[in-house]
């Protein structure tokens, strides 16, 4: 070993001027003797120091107040926490940095507890504000499913609204499952099972429900259990009346009228993650009520349009509308009736209302 890789210890010494520049060194001669300069901190060090006094947990933010301020589940404790520093830079740049649902991990140490880091997520509920002007807003991420809602009669079923409700599950990358409620209102079972057959024959799980008789409801809470659902569908299709039926002490309002007094005064109530009793959780959200599509959303439909996604890589043309191309898969299977003429003049209606 050379003599120079033998680290010296030096004596600790209060007065350091490494990273003093001085134009005159002779201004030194005017410091009294026991003068004490503060060494200076290199970056790595700050963040080393900061580090050992953190202690991150991992939790889940269930919504999100003003000024930064965000409710969040970590083992089963709930805290109020804000956003550190850096993460607020962003934040303030970029409104969707945050989101409820998204994982997090949180700083218990500090004062009040601080997220330090948001964990990628593997989904998001984007909304597209307005027509024209197509802006993207986040109301949630990491969902597992939306529980597509439809009732048989008031209002009248429309499978035109479940598909558009399907594609828009679909385009946010989330699991759907059709729930059709106010079946105590149908006389003729076999015009309903008609009516809905053809998304349980392209795989989806479909439910009849009544939040009147509670049919349908414990099959349902089985599929709600352990995960995180968020309810969508036209007003007054019994979405609150059945939450209610699910978990009586949520005690949503419900029927029309209240809805219609909602919008005209309660519009303060933001997004929040709700956990269930029996597993996993609820989004409530204002945000769900807006069925505007994405400006790309009309290439994408073709591909995932209900029924469409095993069909479309079977088209000649990769990028197949399925209207006027030769070797369609889709035309195919309209020709030979497995797809029923009504969905596909629903799927030319979305495409053409693009
Ligand atoms: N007959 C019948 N009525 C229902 C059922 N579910 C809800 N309703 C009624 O439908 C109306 C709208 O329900 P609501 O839960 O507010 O619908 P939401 O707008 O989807 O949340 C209310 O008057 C409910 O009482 C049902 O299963 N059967
Ligand atoms: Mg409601
Ligand atoms: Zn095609």
């Amino acid at each position: 070993m050379k003599p120079k890789d033998k680290k010296i210890i030096k004596p600790h010494r209060p007065a350091r001027l490494k990273n003093t520049r001085l134009r005159d060194l002779a201004v030194l001669d005017d410091f009294p003797d026991n003068i004490k300069f503060k060494a200076k901190r290199t970056p790595e060090k700050v963040a080393e120091n900061y580090k050992k006094s953190m202690q991150l947990i991992s939790g889940r933010i269930l919504e999100m107040k003003s000024n930064y301020q965000y409710i969040i589940e970590a083992d089963n404790i709930i805290y109020t926490a804000t956003l550190s520093g850096r993460l607020k830079q962003f934040a303030f740049h970029s409104k969707s940095i945050v989101a409820v649902g998204d994982y997090v991990e949180l700083d218990i140490a500090a004062e009040p507890p601080r997220i330090e880091n948001i964990l990628p997520r593997k989904n998001t509920l984007t909304r597209y504000l307005g027509t024209n002007f197509q802006r993207p807003n986040i109301i949630a991420s990491n969902l597992d499913q939306v529980i597509v809602t439809s009732s048989w009669r008031k209002p009248m079923i429309k499978p035109a609204l479940i598909d558009r409700y399907l594609c828009l599950a679909a385009l946010d990358n989330i699991d759907a499952i059709i729930v059709i409620n106010k079946v105590d209102l149908c006389k003729n079972r076999k015009e309903l099972e008609e009516t809905t057959s053809y998304y349980k024959t392209v795989g989806y799980t479909l439910l009849y429900t009544s939040a009147l008789t509670g049919e349908g409801i414990d099959e349902l809470r089985e599929l709600l259990k352990n995960r995180d659902s968020v309810f969508s569908g036209q007003s007054g299709t019994g979405k609150s009346s059945i939450i209610n039926r699910l978990e009586p002490s949520l005690n949503l309002p419900t029927a029309e009228v209240s809805d219609y007094n909602e919008k005209g005064k309660h519009t303060t109530t933001g997004t929040i993650l709700i956990p269930w009793s029996f597993g996993g959780h609820l989004l409530d959200t204002p945000g769900i009520k807006t069925v505007n599509l994405s400006k790309d959303a009309k290439s994408q439909i073709p591909r995932i349009f209900p029924g469409f996604a095993p069909l479309a890589p079977l088209c000649y043309f990769n990028d197949c509308t399925h209207t006027h191309e030769e070797n369609c898969a889709v035309l195919s299977a309209l020709e030979n009736g497995k797809i029923p003429a009504t969905r596909y003049l629903s799927y030319v209606n979305l495409i053409n209302s693009l």
